[in-house]
């Protein structure tokens, strides 16, 4: 297998695009993809400065890397959740994120540790609320909630994470399975500020495989953490995403079509039903917006403990 630009041997075979390039030619591809996707959906411009959400795996490092090349203003955040399950997972994937800082002079990483600030991790939050096997609801208000407080702290103007075409076609199918209609409007590349301080998302890496940020990360010298965090075991998107690379295999473009085509049949207006979501206030504790009656979610983990 040959690189379609220069005839040295391919790096990588992408069936689903017809394409095969070298180590030298797919980096370049990979930044013109993404910034193509940044320019599509509007996401942000080179003037605003983003935050990217840094897990310590090859998405997010892979995601910090392009958006330093391609010139965007982006610092990372890293959230210590305190997640050890005997293989220190929290750690292991910090020094990740820590030592990529470390050698792009360019980034700047800020380090949220949750147990510091709030006095409890997320294992024994979990714990304490009887969930010992299950944290990842409660891991994931944490996580969204500390990133949109250091997004909006940090005066940023948007917030940017590394979920792959995978994690989307996982997460769509897993939404079309259940018709979660709630989900279904709001899955897009970029959610809007809502003006009320929930900042402006976006996943600039939505339409690359799982296998092509793979690679671009191993071209690359990118050092990131491989293990999973402990408690991903068993979860449904992991199965789902199985059921979708078995169809993957025999039919190339399956995941791309999938995600793709529910974006274009969001353009042509499905899902676009007046939203049933609850008028919200501002916390009382941490004046982010909630539907919830008094304090937010977030704050309440903290008090009924
Ligand atoms: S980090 Fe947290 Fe995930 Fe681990 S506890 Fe679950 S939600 S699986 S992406
Ligand atoms: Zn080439
Ligand atoms: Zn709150």
């Amino acid at each position: 297998m040959r690189c379609r630009r220069c005839d040295a041997p391919a790096a990588i075979n992408m069936r689903e695009h017809k394409l095969s390039l070298c180590a030298v030619h797919y980096p370049e591809w990979f930044l013109e993809q993404t910034r193509r996707t940044i320019r599509k959906y509007g996401m942000f411009t080179p003037a605003e400065r983003v935050l990217v959400a840094v897990s310590g795996g090859k998405d997010s490092l892979a995601l910090w890397e392009v958006l330093l090349m391609l010139g965007y203003q982006a610092d990372g955040v890293y959230i210590d959740l305190g997640i050890n399950g005997g293989g220190e997972y929290s750690a292991r994937s910090k020094a990740k994120a820590v030592a990529f800082a470390e050698q792009h002079p360019a980034a700047r990483l800020i380090v949220v540790d949750i147990r510091q600030l709030y006095g409890a991790n997320v294992p024994q939050v979990a714990q304490r609320r009887h969930r010992p096997q299950r944290p990842c609801s409660i891991c994931g208000l944490i996580k969204r909630h500390e990133m949109n407080r250091m997004a909006l702290e940090g005066g940023y103007d948007v917030l940017a994470t590394g979920h792959n075409l995978d994690d989307e076609a996982a997460t769509l199918f897993g939404n079309v399975l259940h018709w979660q209609m709630e989900y279904l409007r709001h899955q897009f590349p970029v959610l809007p500020a809502d003006g009320q301080g929930l900042m402006r998302k976006v996943k600039p890496f939505c339409r690359f495989y799982e296998r092509e940020t793979a690679a671009y990360t191993l071209i690359r010298g990118i050092d990131y953490i491989a293990d999973e965090c402990p408690y991903a075991a068993g979860a449904t998107s992991l199965a789902h995403k199985e059921t979708l690379t078995r169809m993957e295999h025999d039919a190339p473009g399956t995941k791309m079509h999938f995600y793709t085509n529910f974006l274009k049949a969001k353009d042509a207006g499905l899902f676009a039903t007046a939203e049933t979501t609850p008028e919200l206030h501002s916390c009382p504790r941490c004046g982010q917006p909630t539907g919830a009656p008094d304090l937010c979610n977030f704050c309440r983990l903290w008090e009924e403990q």
